[in-house]
C-alpha cells in the first residue's frame, strides 16, 4: 500500500509514534510518504520505501501567521497525485485532519483518498477543546474516514468534549527488539560513578509534564533514606530552567543530571532503576511503555490513560497527582529492594511485550487501512451515551 503520514516532526510523542509506525510499515513492504515541514526526528534513513516530502512555506508580509494547514493540504494533494497514495494517516487532529479533509475534497473529482486520524492527547484535552479550536477540531475528526485513539481514556475524553463516540482504540506500541534492557557498564558508570541508584525522567519538559516534581521527589528520597541516588533528566523544553533552579535551591546540583535530548533512549532506560512520570495528564504515556520494555519499574501519577499502561503494585506504582511524598516513598520501596525492583521490571517487560508489541499493534493499523480503502467513511460517530452503554 502507498501510505501518506503526517506528524509534528520535532516535538512530542505523536511524532514518535507516527515515525515509528512508518518505519514498521515500510519493513512490512508498504511505501511510506512522510509529509511535513521537517523530517520527523525518529524516521529511519530514507530509502525506496520511506520518502519525505517537505511542505513549502513562504514568508509574505501579509502573513503574520503563514497558513501552514493550507500549504500542507496542497502538498498532500501533490504527493497523492504523484505517488498514487492509497490512504492518508494523520497524527494529531489539528491542523492535520483538517488539511487531509481539504486534500480529500480537492482530489475527489479525480479519486477518493480516504484519511485516518489518530488522536494522541493534547489535540483533544488542551488544544482541541479550546473555544477557538473546538468546532474545527470536531468537524475534522467527524469527517475522517476512520478515527483511532491511543487509549480508552482519550476516546472517552473525545466523547465528553466533542460528543463523538465509537472511536476505535489502537494503543501506542513498542518494538521489543529495539526496546530491551542491554547492560551498558560504561554509561552506568558515567551516570552513577559511585554506584548510585538512578531515578530517571524522559519527556519534552512542557508544563504538563510537571518535571519539578521529579526534583522534589529526589529531595524527599534523600531526606528520608540513606540511599545514594541520582536523578537523570532526559529531554529538553520550556520547564528545564525551573527544574534547574529548584535543583540548585535544594543543593542537589551534583545529583541531578540534565542530559538533554539523547539519540537512543533505550540505552538510557537500560541503566535506569526507576522511571518517574509526574504528569498532570497523559493520554497514554509512551515513555512508561518504553521503560517497561527495558525492565524499569514506573512510578506515575494516576491520571488520564496511565492506569491503562502502568499496573499498580505489579509493574509500577500510581500516586495522586502532585503527591511527591508518595512518589518518594514508592521510589525508596523500589530502590531499597533489588529483588522487588527486578520482579517489577520483569513483569513490566512481559506486560509491555504481551500487550503493546509491534507484532500485534501494527497489523491493527494495516487492517484498518485495508478496510478504509475498500469501504471509505467507516467512522460513524455514535452518541456518547450509546458508546458508554456499549463499553
Ligand atoms: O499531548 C501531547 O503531549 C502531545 C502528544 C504528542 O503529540 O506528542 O503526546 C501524546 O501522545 C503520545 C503518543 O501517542 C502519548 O503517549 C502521550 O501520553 C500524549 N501526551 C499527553 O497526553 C500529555
Amino acid at each position: 500500500m502507498n501510505i501518506g503520514i503526517t506528524v509534528f516532526p520535532t516535538y512530542g510523542g505523536s511524532g514518535i509514534v507516527g515515525s515509528e509506525l512508518g518505519r514498521e510499515l515500510a519493513a512490512r513492504g508498504h511505501s511510506v510518504h512522510f509529509i511535513s515541514y521537517a523530517l520527523p526526528t525518529r524516521v529511519c534513513p530514507l530509502n525506496d520505501r520511506v520518502k519525505f516530502h517537505q511542505v513549502d512555506l513562504f514568508d509574505y508580509p501579509l502573513f503574520e501567521f503563514p497558513p501552514y494547514d493550507l500549504a500542507l493540504a496542497s502538498k498532500i494533494l501533490e504527493v497523492a497525485e504523484a505517488e498514487r497514495l492509497d490512504v492518508l494517516h494523520m497524527h494529531y487532529a489539528i491542523p492535520h485532519a483538517t488539511a487531509a479533509y481539504l486534500a480529500r475534497e480537492m482530489y475527489k473529482p479525480t479519486r477518493y483518498l480516504p484519511f485516518v486520524t489518530t488522536l494522541h492527547g493534547t489535540d483533544i484535552t488542551l488544544v482541541g477543546s479550546r473555544k477557538s479550536f473546538l468546532p474545527i477540531t470536531r468537524f475534522s475528526i467527524a469527517q475522517s474516514d476512520a478515527v483511532t485513539s491511543i487509549s480508552q481514556y482519550l476516546a472517552d475524553e473525545t466523547c465528553r468534549t466533542f460528543g463523538l463516540g465509537g472511536i476505535e482504540i489502537i494503543p501506542n506500541f513498542i518494538n521489543a527488539q529495539d526496546y530491551q534492557r542491554r547492560e551498558n557498564a560504561e554509561l552506568r558508570a558515567t551516570l552513577a560513578p559511585r554506584g548510585e541508584k538512578l531515578l530517571m525522567h524522559v519527556s519534552n519538559f512542557r508544563p504538563v509534564k510537571r518535571i519539578t516534581d521529579c526534583v522534589h521527589t529526589l529531595a524527599k528520597v534523600k531526606a528520608a533514606s540513606k540511599l545514594p541516588v541520582r536523578l537523570v533528566m532526559c529531554g529538553d523544553g520550556s520547564d528545564r530552567q525551573a527544574a534547574e533552579q529548584l535543583t540548585r535551591k535544594y543543593g542537589l546540583s551534583d545529583d541531578v543530571l540534565f542530559v538533554g535530548q539523547v539519540p537512543n533512549i533505550a540505552d538510557y532506560l537500560s541503566v535506569a532503576d526507576v522511571l518517574l512520570i509526574p504528569s498532570e495528564t497523559e493520554s497514554f504515556g509512551l515513555a512508561a511503555l518504553e521503560a517497561m520494555a527495558c525492565e524499569v519499574p514506573v512510578i506515575a501519577t494516576r491520571v488520564g490513560g496511565l492506569p491503562e499502561v502502568v499496573k499498580h503494585g505489579e509493574n509500577g506504582f500510581l500516586v495522586k497527582l502532585g503527591d511527591t511524598s508518595a512518589m518518594a516513598e514508592r521510589a525508596i520501596e523500589m530502590l531499597s529492594d533489588e529483588t522487588k525492583q527486578r520482579e517489577f521490571g520483569k513483569r513490566g517487560r512481559e506486560w509491555a511485550v504481551g500487550q503493546f508489541n509491534t507484532e500485534q499493534v501494527i497489523p491493527m493499523y494495516e487492517r484498518l487501512y485495508e478496510r478504509v480503502v475498500s469501504n471509505h467513511a467507516l467512522f460513524k460517530p455514535t452518541l456518547c451515551d450509546e458508546a458508554a452503554n456499549s463499553a
